[in-house]
């Protein structure tokens, strides 16, 4: 069943055997459709009650995440020799020590420096890693056993790591994708033909993350910590004059749940959509950031597992409701078409981030001085009703209405940097709706007939055979179509593509897209009963590449397909 806005459990059905056969191939039946715990019924198991520790709000100076030194040279570029391990780490002062996993011992994992035109070269190890996940794989999920893993006859541990750089355009071998994961002890996924990823860095300047992307699991490894910043930068950076060294702040916001011990918490059996309780920003829970009244950059990251966060400033002040603007001048890839204004008196209210979309903005302090601004956060988890429309999904819904705060100091200093509004950028590389080729149709579908209910895209899950072949340097439009009561955040890989509109289903006109979604991007928001329209050129390379859900749990549990692209010109 679809469940469509207007739908709802009571009209639930079966599922027919075809339809399962359709979402998981015949081997994926029982991953997809094992029976749910017996006693209760579906809607139970999906709900998750959990009351963490309170913790006091910005007592903790925000950590400044390091540049990473490459390991060697190689040929035309820098190689990266990241070591995923378990470690513990203080994520607030009153919380003991928690148990992570992640790059280089460290949540998030260290900043990649990347430059465009030099190539990078990354070999993940996970050997250190115990055999037992961190958390729970929950084995009614097709391709956690041999048994639910169409395409793969062999064992498949529990532990196992695919990583992924998202929104750059690399070869396939290289993409990180689902299949090609390796275990601590060797043990391959189907599609992994090479250990060193190489990623050319012929795109526009970026900034993104690397993380997690394994079959079935990749919520699980990247709640554990399995995430980092990557950034490329070019050389036209510089001219800008934007702020630089510690001007220019990475900041990687993910939300997270724990126990009293200070454990991560997340529910032992899947849930379709998880939402932490507290904020982390860089790795340290509620933090302050003591800031200089003048410009700063911030490269906002969300690598949560699923929450939207809704970004905008409030003065602490009794007498002051004044807050400085949030310039956004990139949306991940090269920059923005203009600049936007976010704030009260901007083009946008509210900066938007769905999972893994990004947003680069300048904020200048210079007429705050020893004023205190706290981010709070405006949209309601699950995006964007909240759990009340639907506690089907509450799992856990909690309110997190702050992630940070900015403490500006009062001494005058020099700003070198330049307002952004007076910056010339480079024009953001748009591919011409003109030359579509071809219409292709994405649908979401949510089924709630099983336990663990899950979603789709047409209709078909991720082990069904390739239906989107697009030509090797052909244009396309996409129209991406949500008739669930979810927003799902829709991410391509291997392109970047432009957002041509939106418009609610059935209606006739195309809307503008919003200001800051006017550049090259790679993951987009499709909200309930919303059509999106995207121009996607394939230029890059041929190959199976997927496209999914970025909502982690959707991801893990059948919302991803693969495309093809195929060179006809080839000899192959
Ligand atoms: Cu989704």
């Amino acid at each position: 069943m679809q469940c469509g806005s207007g739908s709802g459990v009571a009209l639930m059905r079966p599922v027919s055997r075809r339809r399962l056969l359709q979402l998981g191939g015949a081997t994926g039946l029982a991953g997809l459709a094992s029976a749910g715990v017996a006693g209760r019924s579906n809607s139970d198991d999906l709900l998750q009650d959990h009351e963490g520790p309170d913790l006091e709000k910005y007592v903790q100076p925000l950590p400044i995440l390091d540049e990473r030194d490459p390991d060697d040279w190689v040929g035309i570029g820098q190689y990266h020799n990241l070591e995923i391990t378990e470690f513990t780490q203080q994520l607030h002062p009153d919380l003991p020590e928690t148990t992570l996993w992640g790059f280089d011992g460290q949540f998030p994992g260290p900043i990649i420096p990347g430059f465009r035109g030099l190539q990078l070269a990354v070999e993940v190890d996970n050997d250190g890693l115990p055999d037992e996940h961190l958390l729970s794989v929950d084995e009614r999920i097709a391709g956690t056993t041999t048994a639910n893993y169409p395409g793969h006859d062999d064992p498949v541990p529990e532990v196992r790591n695919s990583i992924h750089f998202h929104g750059l355009a690399v070869q396939a071998a290289s993409d990180g994708q689902a299949d090609m994961w390796v275990s601590p002890d060797g043990v391959t996924g189907p599609r992994r033909s090479r250990d060193v990823q190489v990623i050319p860095n012929q795109q526009p300047r970026l900034s993104t993350t690397y993380h997690d992307h394994t079959r079935a699991i990749s919520r699980l490894n990247n709640y554990a910590g399995v995430v980092g910043p990557y950034l490329v930068r070019d050389g036209s950076e510089r001219q800008l004059e934007l702020p630089t060294g510690e001007y220019d702040v990475t900041l990687v916001l993910a939300d997270r749940s724990f126990t009293d011990d200070g454990a991560l918490y997340y529910p032992d059996e899947f849930v379709p959509m998880f939402g932490g309780e507290k904020a982390t920003v860089n790795g340290a829970i509620w933090p302050y950031m003591e800031v200089e009244p003048r410009r700063y950059r911030f490269r906002i990251l969300n690598p949560s597992n699923g929450r939207t966060w809704g970004l905008r400033l409030r003065n602490e002040a009794d007498d002051s409701e004044e807050v400085p603007e949030m310039t956004q001048l990139s949306a991940g890839h090269g920059y923005l078409e203009d600049v936007v204004g976010v704030g009260p008196y901007g083009d946008l209210g509210t900066l938007l981030l769905s999972p893994f979309e990004r947003a680069e903005v300048v904020i200048d302090f210079a007429d705050f001085p020893g004023e205190t601004f706290t981010v709070t956060n405006h949209a309601l988890f699950p995006y964007p009703h909240g759990d009340h429309h639907n506690p089907n999904t509450s799992s856990p819904a909690p309110d997190l209405d702050e992630v940070m705060q900015f403490r500006v100091s009062r001494e005058r200093v020099d700003d070198p940097s330049r307002d952004p509004h007076e910056i010339e950028f480079p024009t953001p590389e748009r591919p011409d709706p003109a030359d579509a080729v071809e219409t292709r149709e994405i649908t979401m579908q949510m089924d709630m007939n099983e336990a663990p209910m899950f979603h789709t895209l047409n209709d078909r899950g991720p082990f069904d055979d390739v239906a989107i072949r697009p030509q090797l340097g052909s244009t396309e439009t996409w129209e991406l179509k949500n008739d669930t009561m979810q927003s799902h955040p829709i991410h391509l890989h291997l392109v970047r593509f432009w957002v041509e509109g939106r418009k609610d289903l059935g209606a006739d006109e195309f809307q503008d897209p919003r200001p800051n979604e006017r550049s090259g991007k790679d993951t987009v928001m499709v909200m309930p009963n919303q059509n999106v329209k995207l121009t996607v050129a394939f230029d890059d390379y041929a190959g199976t590449y997927p496209f999914h859900c970025h909502n982690l749990e959707h991801e893990d549990n059948a919302m991803m397909r693969p495309l093809e692209v195929v060179d006809e010109d080839s000899d192959e």
